[in-house]
């Protein structure tokens, strides 16, 4: 049996993850952070809690994550930890920096120290690419456009740095955005399909968007976990783009998830709020992923309408249950 450490084990990737893990027989470990509430709402949801070892580990104290490396002496680590929100890094630029960048390097460098032989998986993003026009592989220039893509530029490079100067078996999943019923609610497709439910269950009468002209590639979270596992299965380490190759308007999300809810238009309940705008933005995002269809056997099997579709049931069977 192999032994899993997944930095991050709360959030959305984390959950499915272990879930996935759990599922090809690892003994899996998880860090969570201290917090005055629930953190395994998402652990729990899947039904996995009791299956998981869980250890409480900050990506920003080093001495937490060695002790979370001799404790689960891992054949393979998954740094999925991060501030993973775009909006939250214009605002809060030094802890993005020092948790999404940095964070990453103290994991490197736990497991460089502790666990040489473990293989790696870096968390990277398409947030790197930046405004760069076309769709993206991974030689595209990287131009990152807010404090979290250059959190995770540094990452990235580290990664590839361990891997070149300490043999380390260190791979980075260039992974364009993916959501899911356990997305968070901040994101803009999960804030879409909560606040759908919230205006048909009469919780709220309106809500407010940001940019709606932007364009992303978005997918399944729990196809993409699936594409993590395969990059360190393979024989060499290395970077690999996860994407659809598509790509669709938030304002197309939204009207595809109130078609679906059978609510009508959505200007009647949606005001554009220009105090959501990001100090710059990326206008659109597209991912060519031939490579890992190729190298490692992966590609996507939710298509867009799908996973809008799951994501809008989910929420108002969510809604719908508080009623009984
Ligand atoms: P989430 O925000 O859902 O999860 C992030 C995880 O990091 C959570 O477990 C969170 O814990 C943890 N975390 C935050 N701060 C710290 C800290 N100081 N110390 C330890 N852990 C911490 O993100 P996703 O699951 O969506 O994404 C997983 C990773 O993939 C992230 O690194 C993200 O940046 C990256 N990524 C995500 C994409 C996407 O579209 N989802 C696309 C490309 C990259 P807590 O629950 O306590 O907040
Ligand atoms: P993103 O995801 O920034 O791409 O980062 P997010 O869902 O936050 O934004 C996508 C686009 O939608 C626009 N937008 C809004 N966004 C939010 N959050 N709220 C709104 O009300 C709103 N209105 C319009 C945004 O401006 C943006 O253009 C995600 C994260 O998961 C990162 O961690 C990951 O690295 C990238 O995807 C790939």
């Amino acid at each position: 049996m192999k032994n899993a450490l997944i930095i991050g084990l709360t959030g959305q990737d984390g959950s499915y993850l272990a879930d996935f893990l759990l599922k090809k027989n690892y003994n899996v470990f998880g860090t969570f952070r201290r917090t005055s509430h629930k953190c395994f709402e998402r652990i729990d949801e899947l039904g996995i809690f009791d299956e998981i070892t869980r250890i409480k580990a900050d990506l920003g104290d080093y001495s937490s994550l060695q002790a979370a490396f001799r404790q689960s002496k891992p054949d393979e680590v998954y740094n999925l930890g991060a501030q993973s929100f775009v909006g939250a890094s214009f605002q809060q630029p030094i802890l993005t920096a020092d948790i999404t960048g940095l964070g990453a390097l103290r994991v490197l460098d736990a497991l460089k120290e502790n666990m040489r032989d473990a293989k790696f998986y870096q968390a990277s993003s398409s947030e790197m690419f930046g405004n760069y026009p076309g769709v993206k592989n991974e030689n595209s220039p990287i131009k990152p456009r807010s404090p979290y893509g250059v959190a995770k530029v540094f990452a990235h490079n580290m990664t590839n740095h361990y891997r070149e100067a300490y043999d380390i078996f260190a791979s980075s999943g260039i992974l364009f955005n993916h959501e899911s019923p356990l997305r968070g609610i901040e994101f803009v497709t999960r804030k879409i399909t909560w606040n759908l439910a919230r205006v048909k269950y009469n919780q709220i009468e309106k809500f407010t968007l940001g940019n709606i002209h932007a364009k992303r590639d978005w997918g399944f979270a729990g196809d993409y976990v699936e594409a993590m596992w395969s990059m360190l299965q393979q024989k060499n380490p290395d970077d690999f783009i996860i994407s659809t190759g598509e790509t669709h308007s938030v304002e197309e999300f939204l009207t595809l998830a109130t078609e679906f809810a059978g609510m009508g238009d959505w200007q009647k309940f949606v005001e554009i709020d220009k105090s959501i705008l990001r100090p710059t933005d990326i206008d659109e995002l597209v991912g060519d992923s031939s490579k890992a269809q190729k190298q490692i056997g992966w590609k996507p099997k939710i298509t867009f309408k799908e996973l809008v579709k799951t994501m809008v049931e989910h929420d108002m069977n969510y809604f719908e249950s508080l009623k009984n």
